[in-house]
């Protein structure tokens, strides 16, 4: 995996520990790219020991960034907001570190406008049945991109037809918002300027990403494509409609950036010991996480399960062995990295769904749509759990028998061996075992 070009994926509904990995990756890689979602993402990064230790949550920006000397890319499968971008970048340059340099964005980026976020929270209000976006605007830039009314970073080097562009686009946007969704028009001269005022500070950054990538990898440097969110939220592959609108999979690493799969070497698959979801949509092997002194609570207290973004409460729940076995094949993953195993240090008895049983039938794959899914009856198998402390330990032999007993039925279930487990935020908080 170190001299290879490795893909990042979140195996499950996101949030599986991906930031922290991509950050112990980069010691051998030379780029770090993004290549879908926007600042929907929430990266949570631990550097440094003792008094000098810092905590970033980067949303935009690559992990890699913290590094020094790392050069990384945002592609043209991901959705720009670009004063989050920019706000993000004067935070990361508050505590010293050198972002303008090392960052490139695509030209085919689309911009994430204003009237998108109005839209985002107008459609999730009038939603019965809600989706629990993060409100970000991801999902409306996204169909517009489809519909190619799109307004991307490249059109702002244009101002004039950008000018014209954006009148167009937003008579439609502004008519929806009014009589469609009963909510405030937004005003088309503030969203005009706004985005103008920002084209000298962006401008620097923006370059030819496809053209870049290409060019370092020939030059034998390794690249790393950062996944955000996760396949189950995949918005051909996930819960349809509880998914995020971007292809979340291995495979958009190349779509999403402009390089042939082919450089695409190593697929390194992220998963929770456990599962936890944000926002809406159907979740089998879920638990309370209200109730003191039970598995779930345990979850979400201990694992500290709470949005990045909105700051919401993960639902949390067993490990899920049959979504797993469908995200290991969509993402034709080589290895798995298993993060948070010390969360579940101390429970007495763990369950893993194998399976589920639908219309009186055994399966042991999670099924395509979210209704199906709803009517999953979960299939549990049990292991006796450990009491012993994992947190931080770093060897394979250092773990409690019932904890390496556990991951290799994780394993086996899963049928993609583990590479990697995390059992703490730090970078040597980790076993490597392949
Ligand atoms: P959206 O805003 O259109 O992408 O929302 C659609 C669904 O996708 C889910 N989603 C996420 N799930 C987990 N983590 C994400 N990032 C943040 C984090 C989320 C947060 O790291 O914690 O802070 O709430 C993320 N982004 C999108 C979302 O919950 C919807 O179900
Ligand atoms: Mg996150």
């Amino acid at each position: 995996m170190m001299n290879k070009n490795v893909v990042v994926i979140g195996t499950q509904w996101g949030d599986e520990g991906k930031g922290k990995i991509v950050d112990w990756l980069t010691d051998h890689a030379q780029g770090v790219v993004r290549f879908q979602g926007g600042h929907n993402a929430g990266h949570t990064l631990v550097i440094g020991q003792g008094a000098a230790q810092r905590e970033y949550k980067l949303n935009l920006v690559p992990s890699g960034i913290v590094r020094e000397g790392i050069k990384c890319y945002i592609g043209n499968g991901v959705v720009l907001d670009v004063a989050h971008l920019l706000e993000e970048i004067k935070g990361l340059e508050s505590v010293g570190v050198e972002v303008r340099n090392r960052l490139m964005v695509s030209p085919g980026c689309p911009l994430i406008m204003g009237y998108h976020v109005a839209m985002d929270k107008a459609r999730e209000a009038a939603r019965n049945i809600k989706i629990g976006t993060t409100g970000k605007g991801i999902g409306p830039t996204y169909e517009d991109k489809v519909a190619r009314r799109a307004l991307r970073v490249y059109d702002l080097f244009y101002p004039e037809r950008f000018a014209e562009k954006l009148r167009e686009v937003m008579e439609y946007h502004n008519f929806v918002l009014t009589k469609y969704l009963g909510v405030a028009a937004v005003d088309y001269q503030s969203e005009l300027d706004q985005a103008l005022s920002r084209v000298d500070q962006l401008s620097p950054m923006v370059g030819d990403v496809s053209a870049a990538l290409y060019a370092a990898n020939q030059a034998g440097d390794k690249l790393l494509f950062e996944g955000a969110q996760g396949t189950l939220l995949d918005i051909d592959h996930g819960t349809y409609p509880y998914v995020t609108s971007s292809n979340c999979v291995a495979g958009q690493a190349a779509a999403g950036t402009g390089v042939g799969p082919q450089v695409l070497d190593y697929v390194l698959g992220i998963t929770k010991a456990y599962c936890t979801r944000v926002g809406g949509g159907p979740f089998p092997s879920e638990l309370d996480i209200e109730t003191l002194d039970t598995p779930g609570f345990q979850m979400s207290d201990k694992g500290r399960e709470i949005g990045t973004v909105t700051k919401r409460k993960r639902r949390c729940g067993w490990f899920d062995a049959a979504a797993l076995r469908r995200s290991a094949r969509i993402n034709g993953l080589t290895g798995l990295c298993i993060t948070k195993l010390d969360v579940l240090d101390g429970i007495p008895e763990l369950e893993i769904c194998t399976g589920y049983k639908l219309d009186g039938k055994v399966i042991d794959l999670l099924p395509v749509g979210a209704d199906d899914l709803a009517r999953c009856e979960p299939i549990y198998e049990r292991m006796p759990g450990w009491t012993e402390n994992t947190f931080g330990i770093n060897t394979w032999e250092g773990l409690p028998l019932n904890a390496r007993n556990y991951l290799k039925r994780l394993e086996t279930l899963c049928e993609v061996p583990v590479a990697i487990v995390s059992t703490g935020p730090e970078r040597d908080q980790t076993i490597v075992l392949r």
